[in-house]
């Protein structure tokens, strides 16, 4: 079915979680609904503050704009606008845009009548953030830990970060959260090119098949994971790409304090070779 009958179809009421049919409807391709709305309002009040915040901070430098957290000493209270104050109500707009646009996916896909796996996969981008701004911070016991909105200052906070627990590589989530990533980009490149090579012949050659797709993959490596299998992997590698990258800055300073390559003294202190020469007592 065409795109334009297609959207004729589908475009009726209902599905939405809340507000009924007040807000059910679309302007030109963008579906609204209630969430539509609140996330307009808040992705618009936050930018109005960035905006205002570049105003009051001397500099319009897109690359130098930057909306400070609170200072540490502010712990976990309130702080006056031009001193943190920003910062605590763009994270607010931008916690509640963020929440709002993975519920307009779910009232999207309700309608459609498809899975949830869109907005659940979102959301760990969003556990991802949320643990930056809020959780790690609340768990430390200020806002000041947070990052600030700036895109050469957010760089400069991981990497001070980084470096406040020595070689941050060393965090053994971290190097999970790598490792997802980088499986997630070679997952993607094969199944990319796969996907290619087989449906989109040159001009005069017929289209192959899934089969192709599998037989190529058991010809190469004795084993393939199918056509809906590699993307359950592909979510399952991203998922965890995001998750891990929660937990190796949620552990960060609330249950690990110190530099991260000493975390790995367990391994050295195994009583396998703790005594042996050359082990650490021997
Ligand atoms: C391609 C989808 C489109 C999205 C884009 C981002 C804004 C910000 C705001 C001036 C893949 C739109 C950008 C709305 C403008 C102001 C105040 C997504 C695509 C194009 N970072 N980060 C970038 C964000 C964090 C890190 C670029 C956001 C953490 C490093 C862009 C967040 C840590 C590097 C950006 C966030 C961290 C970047 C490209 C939120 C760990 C780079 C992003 C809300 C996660 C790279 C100058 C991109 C760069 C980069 C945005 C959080 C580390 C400005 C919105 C604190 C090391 N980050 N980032 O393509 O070039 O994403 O920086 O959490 O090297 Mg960052
Ligand atoms: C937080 C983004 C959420 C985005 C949302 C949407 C808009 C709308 C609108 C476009 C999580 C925003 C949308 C604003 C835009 C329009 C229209 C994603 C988020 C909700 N590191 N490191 C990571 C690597 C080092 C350090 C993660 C590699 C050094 C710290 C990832 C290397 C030191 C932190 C990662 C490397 C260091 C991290 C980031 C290599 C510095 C974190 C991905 C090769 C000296 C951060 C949760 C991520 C983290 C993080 C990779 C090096 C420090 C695994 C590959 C050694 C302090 N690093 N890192 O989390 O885990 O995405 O954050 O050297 O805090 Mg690291
Ligand atoms: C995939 C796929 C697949 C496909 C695909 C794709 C994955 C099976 C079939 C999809 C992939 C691609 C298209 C490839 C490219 C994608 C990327 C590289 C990812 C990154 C994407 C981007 C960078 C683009 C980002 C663009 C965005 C987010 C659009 C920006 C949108 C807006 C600014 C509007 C947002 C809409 C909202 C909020 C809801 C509705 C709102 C409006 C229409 C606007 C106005 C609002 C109202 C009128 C409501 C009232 C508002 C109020 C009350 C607030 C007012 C307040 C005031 C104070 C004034 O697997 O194969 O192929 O294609």
């Amino acid at each position: 079915m065409a795109l334009l009958s297609f959207e004729r179809k589908y475009r009726v009421r209902g599905g939405t979680l809340i507000g009924g049919d007040l807000f059910d409807f679309w302007i030109g391709p963008f579906y609204v609904g209630f969430f539509g709305v609140t996330t307009a309002f808040f992705a618009l009040l936050g930018t109005v503050l960035i905006f205002y915040g570049a105003a009051i901070g001397g500099t319009w430098n897109p690359f130098l704009i930057s909306i400070e957290p609170p200072e540490l000493e502010v712990g976990l209270g309130m702080a006056p606008l031009a001193e943190g104050g920003l910062w605590q109500l763009i994270t607010m707009c931008a916690t509640i845009a963020f929440i709002s646009w993975a519920l307009r996916e779910v009232e999207i896909a309700r309608k459609l009548g498809m899975g949830l796996h869109v907005p659940f996969a979102f959301s760990f981008a969003i556990l991802a953030y949320i643990t930056l701004v809020v959780i790690r911070p609340v768990l430390m016991g200020a806002w000041g830990h947070g990052f600030p909105y700036g895109i050469f200052s957010h760089l400069d906070w991981v990497n001070n970060v980084g470096y406040a627990y020595g070689n941050f590589h060393y965090n053994p989530a971290h190097m999970n959260a790598i490792t997802f990533f980088f499986t997630t980009t070679l997952a993607l490149a094969l199944h990319g090119s796969l996907i290619l090579s087989a449906a989109n012949p040159e001009k005069g050659e017929t289209m192959r098949q899934p089969e192709h797709e599998d037989t190529f993959f058991r010809d190469f490596i004795g084993y393939s994971i199918g056509p809906l299998g590699i993307h359950r992997l592909g979510l399952f590698l991203a998922l965890n790409a995001a998750f891990w990258s929660a937990v190796c800055i949620v552990v960060s300073g609330t249950v690990w304090f110190d530099a991260w390559a000493d975390w790995w003294y367990w391994y050295v202190d195994l009583p396998f070779w703790v005594d042996l020469e050359g082990g650490i007592n021997g």
